[in-house]
């Protein structure tokens, strides 16, 4: 029966945030529980935190979230554990900071299952609002992006983004070695590498964001760099 609870897709959305007591409410405010339920998908969010020393895990859980500890650093890190705990048969992503626009997860969802997708990637580039993005990181991301095309042949406009779309199951087959930023690109470069898996890029909207930013742009921007290398030529192992 298609209509017994068993039967019912669920969503996991798998939020990763370090100390982000200014963004995590709103980000998770705006995450349209009551209209992806009414769509058949009972909604879990999860939020790993890296040990913040603020209140973002107070606001977390006030706010309805299930809150999972990692205290191994990495952005990476965080995900790999968000996705182990993750039940939904499909997940979706997304930073604490504000700049990903949850609250058009009906749609981008819609489209998911319109086109049997197996991951969905949003290319912040689409619609990237005012201020949301500084000129480095837009020519870091630039470089990031090309690198990765003329290494791997995949058709990612927008290598560095971090709101994700996947079906569950895929993930087995996925092999995600970096537990820092790279994280990012690497799940893309897989789901867009295997042949079988049907992934795809759409524009979606970039804000501007609140609260300190954790990434350190040159440094990271070179290790994202270096690792496309390392990833083409084989040489990236787990990280743990
Ligand atoms: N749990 C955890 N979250 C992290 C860590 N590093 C970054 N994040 C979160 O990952 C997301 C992306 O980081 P952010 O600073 O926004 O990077 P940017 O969007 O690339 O500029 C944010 O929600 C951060 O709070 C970490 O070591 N552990
Ligand atoms: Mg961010």
């Amino acid at each position: 029966m298609n209509d017994s609870p068993a039967a019912k897709p669920r969503l996991s959305i798998v939020i990763p945030a370090m100390n982000e007591e200014e963004g995590i409410g709103e980000t998770l405010d705006v995450i349209p529980v009551k209209e992806l339920e009414e769509m058949g998908y009972p909604v879990e969010v999860i939020v790993v935190d890296g040990e913040s020393v603020d209140r973002t895990r107070e606001i977390a859980r006030e706010k309805g979230a299930r809150v999972v500890i990692e205290p191994r650093k990495g952005y990476g890190r965080a995900y790999k554990t968000g996705f182990e705990v993750a039940q939904g048969d499909v997940i979706a992503t997304g930073d604490a900071d504000t700049t990903y626009p949850f609250d058009k997860l009906p749609e981008y969802l819609r489209y998911f299952e319109r086109e049997g997708l197996d991951f969905l990637t949003g290319n912040r580039f689409g619609k990237l609002q005012p201020g949301a993005m500084s000129a480095k990181h837009k020519v870091g991301n630039f470089v990031l992006s090309t690198t990765g095309r003329v290494l791997f042949l995949a058709n990612i406009k927008d290598s560095q983004s971090g709101m994700w779309l996947l079906k569950r199951s895929i993930l087995p087959r996925l092999k995600l070695t970096s537990d820092g930023m790279p994280f990012s690109e690497e799940i893309k470069l897989e789901a867009f590498t295997k042949g079988d898996l049907k992934s795809r890029e759409i524009p979606i909207e970039y804000r501007v964001r609140v609260g300190e930013v954790k990434l350190a742009s040159w440094k990271d921007g070179w290790r994202n760099l270096k690792f496309f290398f390392k990833k083409r030529f084989g040489m990236a192992e787990p990280e743990s």
